[in-house]
């Protein structure tokens, strides 16, 4: 493992250039950490507001939403606020600039927000569900018809009432995944068959805590192949990984990619 703080191309390791142009399959598992730069809170940021008393994994539960939904409720629409304020940033475009290069690049996100789709990936696979998928409590019924976000949340939140279902009468609960509750079993599925196919996986910005997301690069080693780790500060994984690049997803990705072309010369 040697870790690196590039600041530039050339402070790149070049074994980990030629791994990406010469890999078949690319996997990369992003986490909040992408998102941080367009403002969003990750969750080991200490929570603001009507919030500030409490642990994202606490109410990121349905035991609290079903203890207080107002709150709940209250904070996901906040979230939902600050992601539609928000803006992609370099990170989240250099990924998808890679996207079209490889026939097989697959993006896992642990994210809830839409800001890879807004960059311009294709298809992430979202492990925790998605900020815009909101559904309901008990028949499941998708509700995204709710009306989109109007104006923005108050800077300290405040508690809403969970919409009822149309079709049930049940509470809107947001489209996310809870701690305590299983991840979409298909998702999932497909992400650990491309784990498992691929040859080189890129862990940006996750603190590879949350499990058992933080399972599949452990199964793509497993498999052999090359762990790549970029992340402002040291996480679990780091000693397991061939690359650990220390610094920012937005200043990194955008020096990786622009290594790729530079190496790849038949690039459009
Ligand atoms: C389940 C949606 C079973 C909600 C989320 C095995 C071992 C230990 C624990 C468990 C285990 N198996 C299961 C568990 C329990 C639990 C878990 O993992 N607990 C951990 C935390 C101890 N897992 C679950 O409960 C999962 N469910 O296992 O169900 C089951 C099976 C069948 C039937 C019934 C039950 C469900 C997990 C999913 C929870 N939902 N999100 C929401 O968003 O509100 S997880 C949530 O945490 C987010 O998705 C977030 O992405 C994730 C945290 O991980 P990260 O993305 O990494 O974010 P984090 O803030 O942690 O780290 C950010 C990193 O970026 C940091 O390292 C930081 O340094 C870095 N960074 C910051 N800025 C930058 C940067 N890096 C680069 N550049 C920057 N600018
Ligand atoms: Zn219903």
């Amino acid at each position: 493992m040697n870790v690196v703080q590039p600041q530039t191309e050339r402070e790149l390791p070049p074994a980990l250039i030629q791994t990406l142009t010469r890999a078949k399959r690319i996997v990369t598992l992003t986490g909040a950490g992408i998102s941080a730069e367009s403002g969003l809170p990750t969750f080991r940021d200490k929570l603001t507001g009507l919030w500030t008393n409490y642990n994202p994994a606490q109410l990121a539960t349905s035991e609290a939403f079903l203890r207080e939904p107002d709150l709940v409720w209250g904070w996901y629409k906040w979230r939902e606020s600050q992601m539609l304020a928000a803006k992609p940033n370099a990170g989240h475009y250099a990924l998808a600039k890679m996207e079209t290069q490889f026939p097989r690049f697959d993006l896992l996100t642990q994210n809830v927000d839409n800001l890879h789709e807004r960059a311009g990936s294709a298809s992430p696979f979202h492990l925790h569900g998605e900020l815009t998928k909101p559904r309901c409590f008990d028949c499941g019924t998708l509700n995204a018809i709710l009306p989109p976000m109007i104006s923005p949340e108050p800077e300290g939140g405040r508690r809403i009432n969970p919409p009822k279902c149309t079709q049930c009468g049940g509470l809107i609960r947001p489209g996310v995944v809870w701690f305590g509750e299983p991840l979409p079993e298909a998702t999932f599925d497909a992400a650990v068959t491309l784990a498992d196919a691929c040859d080189v996986f890129l862990c940006v910005g996750t603190s590879s805590l949350v499990h058992p997301a933080a399972e599949l690069p452990i199964s793509a080693k497993r498999n052999g192949a090359i762990l790549c780790i970029i992340n402002i500060e040291k996480t679990p994984l780091d000693r397991h990984s061939e690359f650990v690049l220390r610094g920012s997803t937005s200043s990194i990705l955008p020096l990786i990619v622009n290594a790729m072309y530079r190496t790849n010369a038949t690039w459009p």
